[in-house]
């Protein structure tokens, strides 16, 4: 108690004057170099260049562009497209890799019913080799002339431009892994991430430098939780209880916020991700929305509620903004990030706790098993107190600009029954009225899958997109409920859902990151960047659901599923560990 305390005097919501650069590596977050070719646009996707590799090191190709500045003094697109040429190189960073515990048989395909869902599954799961990526020595030998993180084990790429590592995608790829008996593949991106907290001191958004000051929902310790279930591995445990606790003391020692609400004052998490400048992967977007404000001040908090905007996977979203009348209307210059008490986050550090409390108790360490256990229960008592709203019945980010709830659907507002972060008691007591929003929200009410909020903002974390991790938490918050209409509702969603991606995958042989609500099987759209395929945590959600309710769910209401005794049961229950 007393720590957070103390913390949380520590860490007023003031933009210090010095921010530190986006990352330390100057080329790729800190140079004029950065600055002129991004908004020359000598790329069209701002990705692009900060994904190049250096030919030569930092020093010579930062002295060989002063001197292109001294010959030119405002070089061209054409001249700087020559620089870029001449100096960098399509990083080839990257290797295929087929996972070694791949198979092509894994055992939940035996408890999936429908023929069509299971080949279904099938397809999803003989996706993995293709998204299997392994880093080239030479980036070993040379990390500081590329952008790209080194971690030493293999792991399954999101897809398309997102191919490197990311963080919380990587909870439901593990989830799909550990269903397709994946473990070592599972096991080594969990390493890689450890790899990346324990070089930065947190784990950043993805495994480029220019994520370095950023980093995501925390799920690490919600990651080995499910590993370990799987494993029962409690070495691992014990090779990395520490890191998990270095993850939690870099949450409460840097995004903590206290703010007061009906006279009482409460100490939780935001997303609170302070750095200079534009994001160097966004460059041109975020420079060019920022000149629409008329003062250095304003323009630095914009940047810095982008970065913690980003920070929270939602990037972006009317979730962020505060309009003039307090509201959730407007458009990314209203993006006020860091003045949001998030229902997620908190919900998902309540489990991170809970799991770290957890870990320490079965490594014998009462101590420590009570020092989390004390801050879990803290934690999800305030988030009862503070971001549970009676008159509605659900739980809303709350706006400390405004001192009031956020009044709106989004599918994170029941992100605390999938996290358990609410006391048996109390799931009980809200179970009846959780439904009840759930149902005058009309939010699940889509053919094609939960949006993500029921604004049409042109971001792509608003209506109509339809995001699977965002579909995964409001199916598992829904079993979290109990009873039995809540369960059947779930069954509801997540049959739904796998139609969707089903007609998705039968159109297109693809699976994309989002989909869109409104119509099933069609991918999603706005926001900066083109949708992609791939997809790691499409793949994953999916795979979740065929798991869990392959004994009933079918591919339309036409089929009719033959009779339970003809599948064998027995050895899906055995394999998979679950159910
Ligand atoms: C960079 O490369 C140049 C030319 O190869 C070399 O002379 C110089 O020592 C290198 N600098 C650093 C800091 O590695
Ligand atoms: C560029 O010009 C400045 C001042 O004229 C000079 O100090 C610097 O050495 C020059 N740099 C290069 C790389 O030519
Ligand atoms: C900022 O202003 C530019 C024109 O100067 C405009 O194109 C852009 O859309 C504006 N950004 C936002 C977020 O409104
Ligand atoms: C499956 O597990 C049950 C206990 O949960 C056990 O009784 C049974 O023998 C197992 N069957 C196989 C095929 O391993
Ligand atoms: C914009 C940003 O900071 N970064 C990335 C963080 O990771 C997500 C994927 O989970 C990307 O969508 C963002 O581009």
């Amino acid at each position: 108690m007393l720590r957070v305390i103390v913390l949380a005097v520590a860490a007023a919501s003031i933009i210090a004057e010095e921010l530190p650069p986006s990352c330390d590596k100057k080329v790729y977050c800190d140079s004029q170099l950065l600055h002129l070719v991004q908004m020359k646009r000598v790329f069209t996707d701002s990705k692009t260049f900060v994904d190049l590799q250096m030919k030569q090191n930092e020093t010579t190709t930062l002295a060989a562009f002063d001197k292109l500045i001294n010959e030119t003094n405002d070089p061209t697109k054409e001249q700087l497209q020559a620089f870029v040429d001449e100096y960098f190189v399509s990083g080839a960073e990257l290797e295929d890799w087929t996972p070694t515990d791949y198979s092509t048989d894994p055992a939940f395909l035996a408890g999936i019913r429908d023929e069509k869902l299971r080949k279904f599954g099938r397809d999803i799961n003989n996706i993995w080799p293709i998204l299997g990526r392994k880093i080239k020595p030479f980036v070993f030998d040379q990390p500081n002339q590329h952008s790209l993180i080194p971690v030493t084990h293999p792991f399954i790429v999101p897809g398309g431009r997102f191919k490197e590592i990311y963080y919380w995608d990587t909870y439901w790829i593990i989830e799909g892994l550990l269903i397709s008996g994946m473990r070592d593949t599972a096991k080594g991106m969990i390493e890689n991430l450890i790899e990346l907290l324990n070089k930065l001191g947190h784990i950043p958004n993805g495994s480029r430098w220019y994520y370095q000051e950023r980093s995501q929902p925390p799920l690490l310790a919600a990651m080995v939780s499910l590993y370990f279930r799987e494993t029962k591995d409690i070495k691992f445990l014990k090779d990395n209880i520490g890191y998990l606790e270095k993850e939690l003391d870099y949450w409460l020692q840097t995004q903590i916020v206290t703010f007061d609400k009906d006279d009482k004052t409460f100490t939780l998490l935001r997303y609170d991700s302070p750095s200079e400048g534009p994001r160097p992967e966004s460059y041109f977007e975020d420079y060019s929305d920022a000149q629409n404000f008329t003062t250095a001040v304003r323009r630095t908090e914009f940047y810095v509620d982008i970065k913690s905007g980003a920070e929270s996977g939602w990037d972006f979203s009317s979730r962020w903004f505060i309009d003039e009348n307090g509201d959730n209307t407007g458009h990314l210059l209203h993006i006020h990030t860091r003045e949001i008490v998030p229902v997620d986050l908190n919900a998902i550090f309540a489990n991170a706790l809970q799991n770290v409390a957890f870990f320490q108790a079965r490594l014998g360490n009462l101590r420590r098993f009570v020092h989390w256990s004390f801050l879990a229960k803290q934690w999800r008592s305030t988030i009862e107190e503070s971001l549970w709203d009676e008159k509605d019945g659900i739980w809303y980010d709350y706006d400390m600009l405004n001192h009031q709830p956020r009044r709106y659907f989004y599918p994170s507002n029941v992100a605390p029954l999938w996290m358990g972060a609410v006391d048996k008691r109390k799931v009980k007591k809200h179970s009846a009225r959780v439904l009840e929003y759930l149902k005058l929200s009309h939010g699940l009410d889509f053919p094609g899958g939960v949006p993500s909020s029921l604004i049409n903002s042109g971001e792509q974390w608003d209506f109509p997109n339809a995001w699977p991790p965002l579909v995964s938490i409001v199916v598992n918050a829904l079993e979290a409920l109990g009873n039995v209409e809540a369960k059947d509702t779930a069954f509801k969603v997540a049959q739904t859902w796998v139609r969707a991606c089903l007609k998705g995958f039968d159109d297109n042989k693809q699976m994309f990151e989002k989909y869109d609500a409104e119509q099933p099987g069609k991918f999603g759209g706005g926001g900066e960047y083109n949708v992609q395929e791939g997809f790691g945590w499409s793949n994953g959600v999916v795979l979740e659901f065929l798991a869990k309710y392959g004994r009933t769910l079918t591919a339309d209401d036409s089929v009719k599923l033959a009779p339970e005794s003809s599948y064998d049961a027995a050895s899906y229950e055995n394999e998979s560990g679950e159910k």
